[in-house]
């Protein structure tokens, strides 16, 4: 069991490894096209075995090789964070029309908030990989927001969203608007650059 977890798990980090180089790639092409950098960072992580047990565990089921596959769609991720709105819009066009990958879901919380006020745009994809005498499907999750959207939810990770007692309705209220606070923000900075850029034509 153990073997066959830590298996999978390599495959994922393989995976991970070629998601990170393409997509790299697809923003220095973007980039080299429009004269225009969208994305401040971009971050990867591979989800510990405690990580994956707890959220299985939250819905309902044991940990084992199956349960991961088909219930866990974020094992890897990878978090591209951009300037502004449109960048990440325009980053999740890039990511949608690139043919290695076919889209399975697509979450968009920023028209559609969490209630806890978290924004992001979600993609859950599938990406081929190939082994030594097979090719295997990979899920991954990436997750693209703005600078300030991730600040909020780097932030709400360690003040709430990771504490499973009880949280305070003040705290959960604060947090709530400053999500809104966050929306207002981007929305200022996007005109703002708006008129710059007619300014700077
Ligand atoms: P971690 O440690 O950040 O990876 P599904 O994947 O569809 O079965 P899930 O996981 O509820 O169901 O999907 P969802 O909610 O679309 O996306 C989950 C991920 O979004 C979370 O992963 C977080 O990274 C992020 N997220 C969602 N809601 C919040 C929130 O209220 N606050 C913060 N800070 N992040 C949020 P994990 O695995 O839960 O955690």
């Amino acid at each position: 069991m153990d073997k066959e977890i830590n298996n999978i798990l390599l495959k994922y980090d393989y995976a991970l490894e070629i998601l990170k180089v393409e997509i790299s790639y697809l923003i220095k092409e973007y980039e080299l096209k429009h004269n225009y950098n969208p994305v401040e960072h971009i971050k990867t992580r591979i989800k510990t075995i405690d990580s994956i047990t707890n959220k299985l565990n939250k819905k309902g089921y044991e940990l084992n090789l199956e349960n991961i596959q088909k219930y866990i769609h974020d094992v890897i991720g990878i978090r591209i964070i951009c300037s502004f709105l449109s960048d990440v819009y325009d980053i999740v066009n890039l990511i949608k029309n690139f043919k290695h990958i076919i889209v399975v879901e697509e979450k968009n919380y920023i028209i559609n908030p969490k209630n806890s006020g978290y924004t992001s745009y979600h993609l859950i994809i599938k990406m081929p990989i190939y082994l030594n005498n097979s090719i295997e499907h990979i899920e991954a999750e990436i997750q693209i927001r703005t600078v300030a959207m991730d600040f909020w939810a780097s932030l709400d990770h360690k003040i709430q969203y990771k504490f499973s007692s009880f949280i305070p309705e003040e705290v959960k209220k604060e947090m709530y608007n400053y999500a809104v606070d966050i929306k207002n923000l981007d929305c200022k900075m996007l005109e703002l650059n708006k008129m710059m850029t007619k300014y700077k034509e």
